[in-house]
């Protein structure tokens, strides 16, 4: 079986929709096909700063909401970052690969240190991608699936897998990514010009998953459309609309075409009510699940710890091979 990994930051509150359509949905598919790694990246999370209790208890709440949207440990590795060292190990290898430009023409650096301001953000938030980069490496996956926002970052991945290999010998798979075209990214329901995410969406423009379904299915019907009354899939003259489109067609699992036909002559108002609707049968369970995890934090603790374990046997061994490599002495 092909393998994948995948992480997600373990965000204050909750996931957010464009979490879930443009990733861990995909997660939840792969389990069958793959042989599937899945972390929640709290190593990434402290690359601004976290309240440690808090992060503690967004650690839970991630792993929780993972298992609530149906992975299963019986078919997947579900584990915490920090409980797996290797990562942390074969980032700082992967550090010293990476060229100081090449790590400057990151992208998502760039928007998010803008944003702190550039002399305030950490080196942490710089060599980010880096660590990814090691995420992913450790465990020789073939894919990850993951949002449009993270395809620089696979890019540099498979650069630095090469550039490895090349320099030391074949050590590292060279992964793809995992990217569905129609959900790689789910946009702001205020401003469909901009992706929905956690840190530039308003409230109103952002589906957190764990928020009261009756909020939810209000920002689904104040969502920004246009003036125009069609409802037609044109993500150039119609983003808004296109976008509850597709929100909508995933997660009813209906396609497109089928929904402008569904709502030819009708409008904006009709679909919109359908969404909500559809989101509060989405999230209603999804919300019971996942506080069914966190009152058991038992058994949400040992499933990780068996994951830390599953994925260390893995990460160990490519570490070692890696170490050896570089040409470290081996401790006796
Ligand atoms: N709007 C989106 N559409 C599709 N996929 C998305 N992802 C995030 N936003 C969208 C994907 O979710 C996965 C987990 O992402 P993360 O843990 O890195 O979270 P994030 O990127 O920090 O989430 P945000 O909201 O995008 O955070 P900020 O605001 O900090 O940038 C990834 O696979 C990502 O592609």
């Amino acid at each position: 079986r092909p393998r994948v990994l995948s992480g997600i930051q373990p965000t204050a509150g909750s996931f957010h929709l464009g979490n879930y359509l443009g990733a861990v949905r995909q997660w939840v598919a792969l389990q069958d096909t793959h042989d599937a790694f899945y972390m929640v990246v709290d190593l990434h999370a402290i690359t601004v700063p976290q309240d440690p209790a808090e992060l503690r208890a967004n650690t839970r709440l991630a792993a929780a909401q993972l298992l609530a949207a149906g992975l299963d440990p019986e078919r997947c590795t579900l584990f915490v970052q920090s409980h797996v060292p290797e990562h942390a190990q074969l980032a700082w290898i992967m550090n010293c690969l990476t060229g100081f430009g090449e790590a400057s023409r990151m992208t998502q650096f760039k928007d998010k240190s803008a944003k702190q301001g550039a002399d305030r953000a950490s080196v942490g938030l710089f060599t980010y991608p880096i660590l990814q980069v090691a995420d992913i490496l450790l465990y020789q996956a073939n894919e990850v699936p993951v949002g449009e926002d993270q395809r620089q970052h696979i890019e540099l991945t498979r650069d630095l897998a090469e550039r490895f290999n090349g320099r030391f010998g074949a050590t590292f798979t060279v992964p793809a990514p995992h990217i569905l075209k129609e959900v790689a990214k789910i946009y702001d329901l205020q401003d469909p010009a901009i992706k929905m995410s956690k840190s530039a969406s308003t409230p109103k423009g952002l589906i957190n998953l764990l928020d009261e379904p009756k909020a939810t299915a209000k920002k689904v019907k104040s969502a920004v459309t246009d003036t125009d009354t069609v409802i037609r899939y044109d993500t150039v003259h119609k983003p808004g609309v296109s976008n509850l489109l597709t929100i909508y067609a995933t997660l009813t699992g209906t396609g497109i075409p089928e929904l402008e036909q569904k709502y030819a002559g009708k409008g904006y108002g009709a679909l919109k009510t359908d969404l909500a609707e559809a989101m509060v049968e989405f999230v209603t369970p999804f919300k019971e699940r996942t506080q069914a995890y966190l009152d058991d934090p038992e058994t949400l603790d040992s499933i990780l710890a068996k994951g830390a374990e599953k994925a260390r046997a893995v990460a160990a061994e490519t570490l070692a091979q890696a170490y050896e490599k570089v040409g470290f002495l081996p401790a006796k």
